[in-house]
């Protein structure tokens, strides 16, 4: 299967870790990808009209996209320990700390676009503060529910793992971890995972 991708991406680093938590690693064919929104790539789009990585390519053809689909998809297509929790409370605690885990990655990658790619001249600080708000407030709600965590290995907190790698990676003067201590300690424990530590950002420009 075809993966759209590049290893800056904390979306893509979703798809790997569930690739690789799942043992299909294998099975995906890595194309990279250097675009950004001002800097489209046209044969991405092709496979996802919105031009926007993750994209995978199943074997029959069929463009799925976003990084949510693709790990669902992915979770569909073997036998052992799922990573989306079938039903119940498990499934929606999943999901949720999948959309947190989201919701922080978008967040720091507008950011960055704001940041790196937009002229200094049209940055909008508003903007940029009230987006790291975002995943500020996020953490902080994390911390809180850290302890519960435990040896949970699915897609919320493999998610919340790609989060803090993101933040690991473009945020360091953010010190995300101090006040933030429980968080922190799961932190690095999950990121000792194969999943994690073989998937690390990488610079891309
Ligand atoms: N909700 C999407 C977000 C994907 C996303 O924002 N990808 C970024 C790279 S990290 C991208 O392709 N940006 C290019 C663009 O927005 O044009 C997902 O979960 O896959």
């Amino acid at each position: 299967m075809k993966l759209h991708y590049n290893v800056a991406s904390p979306f893509v680093r979703k798809v790997m870790a569930v690739a690789i938590e799942t043992g299909q690693e294998d099975r995906l064919e890595p194309v990279n990808r250097m675009m950004t929104p001002v800097r489209p790539d046209a044969d991405l789009a092709l496979d996802n009209p919105l031009g926007k990585i993750p994209c995978l390519v199943t074997d029959e053809g069929v463009a799925l996209f976003d990084s949510r689909v693709i790990c669902e998809y992915l979770d569909s297509l073997h036998d052992g320990p799922k990573m989306f929790p079938p039903a119940g409370s498990a499934r929606w605690t999943a999901l949720r700390r999948q959309a947190q885990g989201d919701g922080i990655m978008d967040a720091g990658v507008l950011t960055r676009y704001e940041t790196f790619l937009r002229p200094e001249e049209r940055r909008w600080p508003e903007w940029i503060t009230n987006q790291k708000q975002k995943f500020r407030r996020a953490l902080d709600a994390l911390e809180g529910e850290a302890a519960g965590f435990g040896d949970a290995v699915d897609i919320g907190t493999i998610t919340i793992g790609c989060a803090l790698g993101y933040l690991d990676f473009r945020y360091q003067d953010e010190h995300w971890r101090a006040n933030r201590p429980r968080l922190a300690a799961w932190g690095e424990r999950f990121a000792q995972r194969p999943s994690m530590a073989r998937t690390a950002p990488a610079e891309i420009w």
